[in-house]
């Protein structure tokens, strides 16, 4: 699924944020120690090797909402921006941190000139925010970001299971007529 908003193209697709071979920018859904985890982390961490956690060691540990830069090293892409989720329950209030890996994460893909990212569903998994709720944060977040973008022309999200991609696919349909 794909549509436009001010110029910008945002999908939804079913897959595995490690292979994003089309996307220079994929989004980890990091620890505060920006190490390799469960989830999206391990699977960024295997996929892009070693190097991807020597990398974030000098800018850990990372706050809920916050977002960091770095190389994607054996990753198919060129960047990789870390985003530490809020713990649903425990990092409040939890939509605006939420929104603000969102917000942070775009932020710094403008600075860096970056034409297309990939997102995870960030939090919903170990972070255990409920998936509606989690998806009408990100897809609101990433179309009101739409209308400040100098450099992005693509924004994706990546969703791991066809239950997570059809809710995701609603929340879009719903956001964006
Ligand atoms: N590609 C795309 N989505 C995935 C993948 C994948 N390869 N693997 C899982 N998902 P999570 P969080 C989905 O737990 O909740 C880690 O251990 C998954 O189904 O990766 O932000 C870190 O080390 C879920 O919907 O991230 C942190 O400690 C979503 O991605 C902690 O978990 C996010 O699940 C971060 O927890």
């Amino acid at each position: 699924m794909e549509k436009r908003v001010n110029e910008v193209q945002i999908e939804c697709v079913k897959g595995d944020i490690a292979n994003q071979t089309d996307m220079s920018t994929v989004v980890n859904a990091a620890n505060a120690a920006l190490k390799s985890g469960g989830g999206v982390a391990g699977a960024l961490h295997r996929a892009a090797g070693p190097e991807l956690a020597e990398a974030g060691k000098p800018m850990a540990p990372i706050q809920p909402g916050q977002a960091v830069i770095t190389q994607a090293f054996a990753l198919p892409n060129d960047y990789v921006i870390h985003c530490l989720g809020p713990v649903y329950g425990v990092d409040k209030p939890e939509s605006s941190l939420l929104r603000q890996c969102y917000q942070n994460a775009i932020r710094l893909a403008e600075e860096n000139k970056i034409k297309n990212i990939a997102f995870p569903s960030i939090s919903t998994g170990a972070f255990g925010y409920p998936l509606e709720e989690a998806a009408k944060i990100a897809v609101e977040e990433v179309v009101k970001q739409t209308k400040h973008l100098r450099s992005l022309e693509k924004i994706r999200f990546v969703l791991f299971s066809e239950k997570d991609e059809e809710i995701f696919k609603k929340t879009f349909s719903r956001i964006i007529s």
